[in-house]
């Protein structure tokens, strides 16, 4: 009796051991591999889920920030919204105001008018040398720096004529017209 159950248990502890070192050997080999691959592939698939979510939205706000001018007024310090001239058949706008660390500025930097109006650009004598350059060449005034100067421009068709004055646009010396 006493012989055959210390045998029975050592049997049964034996083969129980075995078996717990076989499915715990199994255990882990399977558990690294599979866990690891498809650890790995969820990860890769979320990233991607991420990475698109988050490029919309800042479109969406970059657009949304200035959708007239593009960021073209992000570097300029005296940039106050668009002043509204509509109404007005000409009108003059500072070149060489204070700005942008010195007289490097437009001013008003943008400006709304209708349709036909002529807008005079005015040069105050301060700041040294400056143009009045459309963004995309379709006018150009001369480099000057003497106060009085003027260069005038009439806008006949709407939308928004962006310019800038060469010498100082890296200093933010850029402005708009806004035409109705
Ligand atoms: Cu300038």
């Amino acid at each position: 009796m006493s012989r055959d159950t210390r045998l029975d248990r050592r049997t049964f502890v034996q083969t129980a051991a075995a078996a717990t070192a076989l499915s715990s050997f199994a255990g882990c080999l399977s558990g690294d591999d599979g866990g690891g691959s498809d650890d790995g592939g969820d990860g890769g698939d979320g990233g991607d889920g991420g990475g698109d979510e988050t490029a919309d939205p800042a479109e969406n706000d970059g657009g949304g920030g200035s959708p007239e001018f593009d960021g073209w007024f992000d570097n300029v310090g005296n940039y106050d919204g668009v002043a509204d001239h509509t109404g007005e058949s000409e009108v003059t706008v500072s070149v060489g105001a204070q700005g942008n660390g010195g007289a490097f500025a437009f001013a008003p930097a943008a400006i709304r008018v209708d349709a036909g109006t002529t807008v005079v650009w005015e040069w105050t004598g301060d700041g040294g040398m400056h143009n009045v350059v459309a963004n995309g060449g379709s006018f150009e005034s001369d480099l000057v720096g003497d106060s009085g100067h003027t260069f005038e421009q009439t806008f006949d068709s709407s939308g928004t004529v962006k310019y800038l004055c060469s010498p100082h646009e890296q200093m933010g010396m850029k402005g708009a017209v806004v035409v109705e």
